[in-house]
């Protein structure tokens, strides 16, 4: 608030500088040949000018080469999937580009404006066109940008492209919601049942139509779990509003939106623990690490506990802005061999059995009826994890 009030006050002293200049500009207004408030640009205006629009060059290309130094590591690193690095070279190949072209051309533009700067008492020269000079300005955007166009629907499509044909494929839901996300695997038949957010009681938080016989292997987890080689179709469903699932290390991202299933594919390829070998990684991980343990040291000092260093994972983000804790809607990807990501499946209870033993609880008269119980085998992290939907009540406050 005071700083509105502040930005206001600056305003309104800017104006009325602004009008006190205006009125002294027409005092003057009938002194013989004053030079100084002539509404007509002189030399000395021309070449201020001038050098202004050939300094602003410098300005552009100092900001440009700082912002390179200072933040061109904090681009993503080594992708993680099978499309990964054509993605990655369709966005160098694109910037590469843009940048040439327009350090060229920019230096172009301020240069002549520079040097074609006004001059008293020239006049200037009435230039009709010429057509091989649009021509050839216009042919050459013209193949280039056809050639990226066509490299990057290559690219998509490639990218996009899910292989109905491949057996030993894993499908998994990727279900969203204010604030959080949830994933359900289609168990051993490799389908996944019906779901509606009719169907939303207790343990069944994703909706899933327990009448649907195809339902009944279904498996839910708070943690993505992915085999590394493997084709993984996702299949996308919100139940709030619209979402947005990105996989960064996995140059990844589709549209979550209510009312209707989303889908892509991807092969993940690097391991969690290789990826925490990676270089670019490791250095990321020093860097997040030195950070914490500043704030834990300020921490400490205070008589507060100290923060745990941190490990790299795999994370599943929300990138669309979808309410207060949108920031914090994200959840831990782990990709594993084959072996282990089976294993980790086997041992988790279906969906069916944690809704058929919570009906149970409930009808216990001991137990209060209706308390949801959490799913058996369910990680460890959706219990330490703080509730994001209390973060969202703490900021409308
Ligand atoms: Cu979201």
């Amino acid at each position: 608030m005071t700083s509105l009030l502040v930005i206001i006050v600056l305003v309104l002293l800017g104006i009325a500088i602004w009008q006190l200049t205006k009125i002294f500009h027409l005092t003057q207004v009938g002194a013989a040949n004053n030079d100084e408030f002539s509404e007509v640009a002189n030399d000395r205006d021309n070449n201020v000018n001038g050098y202004l629009m050939f300094g602003f060059i410098g300005f552009i290309y100092i900001g440009t080469i700082y912002s390179l130094l200072k933040w061109g590591h904090l681009v993503l690193g080594t992708p993680a999937s099978e499309h990964g690095p054509d993605y990655d070279n369709l966005m160098a190949i694109s910037m590469w580009l843009i940048f040439i072209v327009q350090g060229l051309t920019q230096f172009l533009l301020h240069y002549f404006a520079f040097k074609h700067r006004g001059k008293e008492g020239n006049k200037a020269f009435y230039y009709a066109d010429n057509d091989k000079l649009e021509f050839i300005w216009t042919i050459i955007p013209v193949i280039v940008l056809a050639g990226l166009i066509l490299y990057g629907l290559y690219a998509w499509t490639n990218i996009m492209f899910i292989d109905q044909e491949k057996e030993d494929t894993v499908l998994v839901e990727v279900y969203a919601k204010q604030f959080s996300w949830e994933v359900r695997y289609a168990g051993p038949d490799g389908v996944l049942g019906k779901a509606n957010v009719r169907y939303i009681e207790g343990v069944n938080t994703l909706g899933v139509d327990m009448s649907d016989p195809n339902a009944q292997d279904d498996i839910v987890a708070t943690e993505l779990h992915l085999p590394k080689g493997k084709q993984v179709v996702f299949k996308f469903r919100s139940q709030d509003v619209l979402h947005s699932a990105y996989f960064p290390h996995f140059r990844a991202q589709m549209n979550v939106v209510p009312g209707m299933v989303t889908e892509f594919a991807f092969v993940p390829t690097v391991n969690t623990d290789d990826m925490r070998q990676d270089e670019g990684i490791m250095k990321k991980v020093a860097n997040i690490n030195e950070i914490r343990s500043k704030k834990s040291a300020q921490l400490v000092a205070e008589g507060k506990t100290a923060l745990d260093p941190y490990t790299f994972d795999y994370l599943l983000l929300c990138n669309k802005i979808c309410g207060a804790s949108h920031y914090n809607m994200q959840m831990k990807v782990v990709v594993e061999d084959d072996a282990d990501f089976k294993k980790w499946l086997s041992d988790k209870e279906t969906l069916a059995s944690a809704v058929k033993k919570s009906k149970e609880d409930a009808a216990k008269p001991a137990e209060p009826a209706g308390q949801a119980v959490p799913v058996k085998g369910a990680d460890s992290t959706a219990a330490a994890k703080p509730d994001s939907t209390m973060v969202a009540q703490v900021i409308k406050k």
